[in-house]
């Protein structure tokens, strides 16, 4: 084997695993954690057995998993298949698409401004209404009852402080909320039961409160606020005040708490700052009693949301110290433990949910729920699981995942001698977020991880200074972990979710009863024109309106005419209901550009500023005679 071999039992990962071992013993000595000499681990890994699943996935045969991965400042989620990691779709969200014209439909335009504060849409008046970036981190499935539902999707905008919903019958946006009095939303999930519910997420940066100019440069009246969306309204049910920022969050498979990382405790405002402390916190959030807090009418109404301070000595809060700037946390598929990763500490710190209620009561500190410390390596980020009891952690400066045992780092805490990790392996390179398959629910199957590499330098041909990230296929279903397949992709995965398929049911075709154009069926019905029929253009004074549908391959009409500077807006549906059968409309020199797939209907608005004949064809290549797919604009010149 090469010394850039990849299985779990190349010559280099033993040497590491050795040298990890010697290492380790010698920084751990304080903790009370002795490890084995290298010749046991050696051993050890000599007898482990890689699992033996394959990446491929033959021509015409389906992937088994759905991994809905985030692409952070490409501002849309991508869905791809599992093991093949093939880009199967790609959600526009936060960015501006060109196929689906997103960003550009009435339809999208709606879902893009609706949730916005009416002082951003004023903003945005000048500078074409909507943003036009984004920096989507977090994508999560709701649940009911510890497991996906296969409802909706959610993710955050930490660009823009948004958080939006997508559908998953349609794999379409429907719902974006900007939330107000906080700043910049990162981390993001969702409550797993009794059902999503909450979605919970972390304003990151800090801000005067409100932010209206005062104590510009004082950063002693910098907040951060914690958020609850009610995930059926999309709306804000409450905000709590904390000190320090917050990170990442995650919730327990009970309903009771949630919890999120704070990486600065200082409330500094530069790196030093950021990292003076030895140790920062895990803030827990006690849903009961804050949702009767606001219940009660405890709360300050904000923006029309209530915001409670739960700042130190609040009874909706527990500040549990953790060692220097925690980032990733991530509650184990067993609904007991959740894992705070150290970043910048060699650690991770794995608490007992159970001990939440008497931490609480004031009956333990808050320090007691911490149930494990294992020392992993250097900058552990976020961890995943197998639902076998163990649990890998990715190692940002190590370039490593790390396979640990968490009964076993209990018991090391205890005191007892053991080790309680399994296996370091080498990635490429400097891995963020990881995930495993099912394992972000309490349905963890143990067979697939995925890390998401934020580095990969030589890994593949190169196409100049912009690199693309690596997620690396990682066969778990053996004793040592293998890696099976890498894959580039564009910026950035930070994150994703692998959901057996069985969970998503998504549509084959629209429904024409679709809520997704209720306006345009509005407009139609006030022209007594059907959607599905239409084949006219509505003029009045300064505006025209046009319907259409299409049946492959043409447009029901081949010329429509309207009136130089009219404002114009173009109704299509799509008459086929034939799987596959999604038409396009692009009208030239206009930049007018959607899609329309098959039986749903799109529109735009436009001014026809520009006085002559100009050509609208089909985009999306539908029948042999698509490029016959085409028709005019007739635009009259407006009289002298
Ligand atoms: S964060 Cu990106 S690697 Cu935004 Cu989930 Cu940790
Ligand atoms: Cu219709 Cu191409």
């Amino acid at each position: 084997m090469s010394e850039h071999d990849d299985s779990g039992v190349s010559r280099r990962n033993l040497f590491k695993f050795a040298a990890a071992g010697g290492v380790g013993a010698a920084l751990a000595a304080g903790a009370g954690r002795i490890l084995p000499g290298a010749a046991e681990a050696q051993q050890r890994q000599q007898q482990a057995r890689p699992g033996q699943q394959s990446a491929e996935v033959p021509p015409g045969q389906l992937d088994e998993y759905y991994v809905f991965s985030s692409s952070g400042q490409s501002g849309e989620v991508r869905i791809l298949g599992l093991p093949s990691m093939r880009e199967l779709m790609r959600i526009p969200v936060f960015n501006r698409d060109s196929a689906t014209g997103w960003g550009q439909t009435n339809e999208s335009l709606k879902v893009l401004t609706s949730g916005l504060m009416p002082e951003t849409r004023k903003r945005l008046e000048k500078r074409g209404g909507i943003w036009m970036n984004g920096d989507l981190h977090h994508p999560h499935p709701s649940f009911t009852d510890g497991t996906y539902d296969g409802r909706y999707l959610f993710a955050n905008d930490k660009a823009n402080t948004r958080i939006c919903r997508i559908r998953l019958d349609t794999m379409k946006c429907d719902r974006i909320l900007e939330v107000p009095n906080a700043h910049d939303i990162h981390g993001l999930r969702l409550q797993k039961y009794p059902r999503t519910g909450y979605v919970f997420a972390n304003g990151e940066h800090e801000a005067p409160l409100p932010n209206d100019g005062k104590s510009l440069d004082d950063p002693k009246q910098y907040r951060a606020l914690f958020n609850a969306v009610d995930g059926d309204t999309m709306k804000v049910a409450w905000q709590v005040i904390v000190d320090g920022n917050l990170d990442n969050v995650d919730a327990d498979y009970q309903g009771k708490y949630c919890f999120s990382t704070c990486y600065n405790s200082e409330m500094g405002v530069n790196t030093a700052e950021m990292t003076a402390n030895e140790q920062d916190w895990v803030v827990v959030f006690n849903i009961k009693r804050i949702e009767e807090a606001v219940k009660a009418g405890k709360a300050r109404m904000m923006n029309g949301v209530p915001v409670l301070d739960g700042r130190h000595g609040s009874p909706y809060t527990l500040y549990i110290p953790i060692s220097n700037s925690p980032h990733g946390i991530n509650t184990a598929p067993d609904g007991i433990h959740v894992t705070v990763n150290g970043k910048l500490s060699p650690t991770v710190s794995v608490m007992d949910v159970r001990k939440l209620d008497d931490a609480f009561a004031g009956k333990i500190k808050p320090r007691d729920v911490i149930v494990a410390e294992p020392q992993l390596g250097l900058g552990p980020l976020h961890t995943a699981y197998d639902g076998r009891g163990n649990a890998y952690t990715t190692l940002f400066l190590d370039s490593q995942v790390c396979k640990w045992n968490i009964d076993k780092a209990i018991r090391a805490y205890k005191g007892e001698q053991v080790d309680p990790i399994v296996q370091k392996l080498d990635v490429h390179y400097q891995p963020g977020h990881n995930h495993s398959s099912m394992g972000q629910t309490k349905e963890a199957d143990g067979k697939w991880l995925i890390s998401l590499n934020k580095f990969s330098k030589d890994r593949y041909l190169n196409v100049g200074p912009l690199k693309p990230e690596n997620d690396q296929l990682i066969d778990i279903s053996g004793d040592v972990m293998r890696i099976v397949h890498d894959s580039p992709t564009y910026a950035e995965p930070h994150d994703a979710t692998i959901v057996h398929h069985s969970k998503i049911r998504p549509r084959h075709v629209w429904d024409r009863n679709d809520p997704m154009w209720e306006d345009a069926r509005q407009w139609a019905q006030k022209d007594g024109v059907k959607l599905e029929e239409g084949a006219t253009v509505i003029r009045e004074p300064g505006k025209a309106r046009v319907y259409m549908y299409t049946v492959a391959p043409a447009f029901s009409l081949e010329k429509f005419t309207v009136g130089q500077g009219d404002e114009v807006t173009i109704f299509i549906t799509n008459m086929d209901d034939v799987e596959d059968l999604t038409h396009g409309f692009t009208l030239s020199n206009y930049g007018v550009q959607f899609e329309i797939a098959p039986q749903a209907t799109a529109s735009v608005t436009f001014i026809a500023d520009q006085p002559g004949v100009h050509w609208f064809y089909c985009v999306w290549f539908c029948h042999a005679l698509h490029m016959e797919m085409r028709g005019r604009m007739l635009v009259e010149p407006r009289p002298a």
